[in-house]
């Protein structure tokens, strides 16, 4: 993977509370607790050496600090998304206003739909989830984007109630990822090297690695350890609010 530079993010709003969940939450989202930890991810960041882009956030997207599924840049190129959830697709035009100030940017039209926490880039290769959220169109959207840029479109079925590709798996280098255990058959990812995360840490197989370190939930010690002996840097985030919306670590930030 090019080592990134910059990081695009936004901050949570206090509308927060109204973010999408999968399922019913016990206890409301607390947006002040998720602002908290938001900041701690981004000055993790920060101290990596990235420049931080803030996109100002958006009272009237609750979901708006999931960057992540707003575009997918890669070989110099920004493919802005038409993200596969309705109340969400409000959140791209400022996303595409900064990305334009430093990339080319690409746009995708009705009826696609692609979320970025879909797309898995492993070396010329993007791993896209057929989910709820990506259809056929947005997968070809990605293809005609990258394409002639030398970059292959592979489309992975999704298990059934796995909201993204990335929700289960993250790349760590060009060749080599983590994978939740017992969801997605390794085999999927040729030539890949896996480590695999055990079921107990299922949400730690979303990690942010940059270069050669990487931010890892902080409640996954096991994951870490991996991590760690692969050669890799750990920086434990804890992330656990905005996980409680289905936000993992690669969603609040877009890389490049
Ligand atoms: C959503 O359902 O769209 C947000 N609550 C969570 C998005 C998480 N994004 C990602 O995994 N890339």
């Amino acid at each position: 993977m090019p080592i990134p530079h910059r990081v695009l993010v936004r901050g949570v709003p206090a509308s927060f509370a109204a973010a999408l969940t999968g399922l019913p939450l016990a206890a409301p989202l607390d947006p002040a607790r998720a602002q908290r930890q938001h900041a701690g991810y981004v000055a993790a960041l920060a101290e990596l050496g990235l420049e931080v882009l803030a996109v100002p956030t958006d009272e009237a997207c609750p979901d708006c600090c999931f960057v992540e599924d707003t575009a997918v840049v890669a070989a110099g190129l920004a493919l802005v998304t038409r993200p596969g959830a309705p109340s969400r697709r409000p959140e791209v035009a400022a996303i595409a206003a900064v990305l334009a100030r430093h990339l080319p940017v690409v746009t995708m039209d009705a009826p696609a739909t692609l979320d970025g926490g879909d797309c898995l880039r492993l070396g010329a290769t993007i791993y896209v989830g057929r989910s709820a959220r990506t259809n056929e169109a947005g997968i070809a959207a990605l293809a005609a984007a990258f394409g002639p840029h030398g970059l292959a479109v592979v489309p992975v079925p999704m298990p059934a109630g796995v909201l993204h590709l990335k929700t289960v798996c993250s790349p760590l280098a060009d060749d080599c990822m983590l994978l939740a255990e017992g969801t997605i058959a390794p085999a999927t990812f040729v030539g890949v090297r896996i480590i695999s995360v055990p079921p107990g840490e299922a949400h730690a197989a979303n990690v942010l690695a940059v270069g050669t370190h990487c931010l890892v939930p902080h409640d996954a010690p096991e994951t870490a350890e991996r991590v760690t002996r692969a050669g890799w840097t750990v920086h434990a985030i804890d992330t656990s609010e905005l996980r409680r919306a289905d936000g993992a670590l690669t969603c609040p930030s877009i890389l490049f």
